[in-house]
């Protein structure tokens, strides 16, 4: 075989390889056997120096020729592959824009969430501010500053959450007022409400929790007067409960009020009457309150002859039981899905 022949048999056997090649890595190893450094085509060129003077620039030319027509293909054969891998990616990526979206499952606030916040943008709304204090709280605030007794049976190891002998679990918010006041120094106003946790030891049942939540208003001020607290509770009430709602106060007891009242509203289920919800009296047991006592006054550095104030307390749990119909009050801290999705707002 003359080299002429070898480079023709060469060609034609590289692009049919090339031709038959339908992947990009073997198309890169054909590559490197046909046109390498140890191809066939560099070694006939090395070769070269022994042919005669005159045939060198044919056979030359010829190789070049080889070489670039199967150079050539390669690359041709390149973009066609190439090209099908896209088309084949494009074709099992494609997108059905119309499909549906995936639901996210959301969340809602606790119902308990909702209803404390309700009260406190209603309190913002009268110009109270929101205030807070420690959970483990010094019997000093909890009971002393707030004048009840040594004997009090709140102070009862049995019914206290006790730490040691002089700190314990607060079992009310007013200790967060007793320092709100101590901090304005005996100057008014001060006009604040104080939602949070407060604990006690009860056992467990539909209407008791040894933790629970409360908040309580104070206003001190000078001239502030029990007809103040009528006012305001009044406004609470009706937007708390509906515009139709009356209250009416009822003599009570409160170490830290003098004088102490419990509040009743009208009831909302059937507007007086008498119904299961007002236990046939027409009237609903809201909160206590009353006006600050000068002992607690004194305490908490305001001059009693000065400034007069008044104070009230609630059961957030207790209002949003009302409000919703919830007849157990570990409804609201066992987090039983089937009980909070009702609280979904539209
Ligand atoms: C109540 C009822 C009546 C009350 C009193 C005070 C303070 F600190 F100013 F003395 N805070 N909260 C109060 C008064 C709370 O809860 C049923």
């Amino acid at each position: 075989m003359t080299l002429r022949d070898t480079l023709e048999a060469l060609k034609n056997e590289a692009l049919e390889a090339v031709a038959a090649c339908g992947d990009i890595k073997d198309l890169q190893a054909l590559r490197v056997k046909y046109l390498g450094k140890k191809g066939p085509i560099t070694e006939v060129l090395r070769g070269m120096g022994k042919l005669p003077k005159e045939e060198r620039p044919i056979i030359g030319q010829l190789a070049n020729d080889v070489r670039a027509a199967i150079q050539a293909a390669i690359e041709e054969k390149q973009k066609a592959l190439e090209e099908r891998e896209i088309q084949e990616k494009l074709a099992s990526e494609t997108i059905d824009v119309t499909l549906p979206g995936r639901t996210q499952p959301k969340g809602n606030r606790h119902p308990l969430t909702a209803v404390i916040e309700e009260i406190e943008d209603l309190f913002i709304g009268l110009g109270f501010s929101v205030a807070e204090g420690p959970e483990v709280e010094k019997d000093y605030y909890n009971f002393e500053a707030l004048n009840i007794p040594k004997d009090h049976p709140a102070r009862d190891m049995q019914d206290s959450f006790y730490i040691t002998e002089d700190i314990l679990l607060r079992t009310h918010t007013s200790p967060v007022q007793a320092r709100t006041m101590e901090a304005h120094q005996g100057k008014g106003p001060v006009k604040i409400i104080c939602p949070g946790k407060v604990y006690r030891r009860d056992t467990d049942d539909a209407t008791h929790s040894h933790q629970f939540m409360q908040i309580e208003g104070l206003y001190v001020d000078r001239n502030v007067r029990l007809s103040d607290l009528k006012g305001i509770l009044t406004i609470f009430a009706k937007k708390m409960f509906g515009e139709d709602r009356k209250i009416r106060l009822r003599p009570s007891f409160f170490p830290f009020t003098e004088p102490s009242v419990e509040m009743d509203i009208s009831c909302f289920h059937c507007g007086g009457d008498g119904c299961r919800v007002c236990k046939q009296t027409g009237w609903i047991e809201i909160l206590g309150a009353g006006m600050v006592h000068p002992n607690v006054l004194a305490m908490s550095g305001f001059d009693p002859e000065v400034y007069t104030g008044f104070a009230f307390g609630m059961g957030p749990e207790r209002i949003a039981m009302l409000k919703y119909g919830i007849d157990d009050i570990r409804h609201f801290y066992t987090n039983d899905q089937r009980f909070l999705q009702q609280f979904k707002r539209a």
